[in-house]
């Protein structure tokens, strides 16, 4: 399926008085809308090959229907989504869930739907029936060296993949680490992975990056091998200049101080990739901005902050993708969600007077502090949000016209009502 653009202006002719009148009224209250406006039409998150399908949890999966059967579907979907809210312009893929065969055919279809390919992912934590050696103990860490070795040289074909597409990152997740006290050597476990990933290292080309991903627990429930950002940035220092840190929000023992992660990363220009979620107890896959929006507006002030402090590009220079596959929900009305969320937090955190509130902690004025991040936090920015939309010839709400044009009903006509996507 393909929507029209005919169908997403009609749509907005009829909701345009309304619109703007609630855009006139925010944008007088902002100063430098057009500067916003500019910011938010250029910031564009990664969509995972991965999400979309229904995710499932270890005691089940219960799949969709109409969900994408291949690679060409998944473009499909996410051009799908980008042409919705033109704010979905990249597609992230999970090797082997997903396996070009045809480099030039994939690009161009990806090209017709206006998507880039951002980082691609290996994957090392699950065994595959044809593979030899098996990750059951760890797979860049494990002791035996022709398990590293099979590792490194899966990740090196993911790199090749991914040139092949014009990708330019590639993000490592590794599930190493140990469940059980004495199980592993930490140093052994940690002098092993850096080995690995230094071969790994060694095959990038120039112009490309590494992101080191990291995760406090599961499925390993005693010690992770990258399980938090000290790990990460240490593998990072030691690699070298092309590699660099992920922050998957969901990867964090509870209540973390994500945003002040964050904010150091940058510091120290080791921050390269960002996974969008949400979570109330621990890697839950929820819908992002669904439990704690304030705390993803909070990380969106650091990042903004952090950014503007190094001079770098918010759109171009990280790597953001949202990160999050359950089970509930319509994956595609899920992902459109998610993006609102974050262009709703990234424009609030684009309004915060960051002079005002550098003055403020210089005068220890605590109280001014939070009225400065909670008066940026509380303002309605939905209306600017739809504004950069509808500029960049978006829907002003897509998840409506999304329901109104019966994209599922649709794609379930073309698919099928037992389709089931690769992934987890
Ligand atoms: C692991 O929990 C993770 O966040 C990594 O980014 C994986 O690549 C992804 O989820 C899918 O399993
Ligand atoms: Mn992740």
């Amino acid at each position: 399926m393909q929507i029209d653009k005919y169908k997403i202006d009609e749509f907005n002719q009829q909701h345009a008085q309304e619109h703007k009148r609630r855009y006139e009224f925010a944008a007088s209250t902002q100063q430098n809308v057009a500067g916003i406006l500019q910011k938010l039409v250029d910031f564009q998150i990664g969509i995972p090959s991965w999400a979309l399908g229904t995710g499932g949890t270890r005691f089940g999966r219960f799949s969709g229907s109409g969900e994408p059967r291949s690679l060409e579907e998944k473009i499909e979907d996410v051009g799908l989504l980008h042409a919705l809210n033109q704010s979905s312009g990249a597609i992230s893929l999970h090797i082997p869930w997903d396996i070009p065969n045809d480099y030039k055919a994939t690009k161009a279809l990806a090209a017709q739907h206006g998507l880039k390919f951002d980082a691609v992912n290996s994957n090392t934590f699950q065994d595959q029936p044809d593979q030899k050696l098996s990750y059951k103990f760890g797979s860049m860490q494990h002791v035996d060296k022709a398990v590293r070795r099979q590792a490194v040289e899966h990740n090196i074909e993911v790199i090749r993949h991914g040139v092949e597409l014009g990708s330019d990152s590639l993000t490592v997740w590794l599930s190493d680490g140990s469940s059980f006290p004495g199980q592993l050597n930490f140093r052994g476990a940690f002098e092993n992975t850096l080995e690995s990933l230094q071969e790994v290292y060694a095959a990038l080309p120039d112009d490309w990056k590494v992101f080191v991903e990291y995760k406090a627990f599961e499925p390993n429930f005693y010690s992770m091998t990258v399980g938090d950002w000290g790990q990460s940035l240490l593998y990072a220092n030691k690699l070298g200049p092309k590699a660099y840190t992920l922050v998957d929000l969901g990867h964090h023992l509870p209540n973390a101080n994500i945003e002040q992660i964050v904010s150091l990363l940058l510091m120290e220009g080791k921050l390269g990739g960002f996974h969008f979620n949400d979570s109330k107890y621990g890697d839950d896959d929820l819908t992002t901005g669904s439990i704690k929006p304030y705390q993803l507006f909070l990380i969106f002030n650091s990042l903004v902050d952090g950014m503007d402090a190094r001079g770098m590009n918010h759109a171009t220079s990280l790597a953001w993708m949202i990160d999050a596959s359950h089970n509930v929900k319509d994956p595609l009305e899920d992902l459109l969600q998610s993006v609102e969320a974050i262009m709703i937090a990234y424009a609030q955190a684009l309004l915060v007077d960051q002079q005002a509130l550098k003055e403020a902690q210089q005068e220890n004025d605590v109280v001014r502090c939070q009225e400065i991040l909670q008066e940026a936090y509380r303002t309605d920015v939905r209306p600017i949000v739809a504004e950069a939309r509808l500029q960049s010839g978006a829907a002003l709400r897509p998840l409506q016209l999304f329901r109104e044009l019966k994209v599922r009903e649709n794609l379930i006509n073309e698919r099928g009502l037992k389709t089931v996507a690769t992934g987890l």
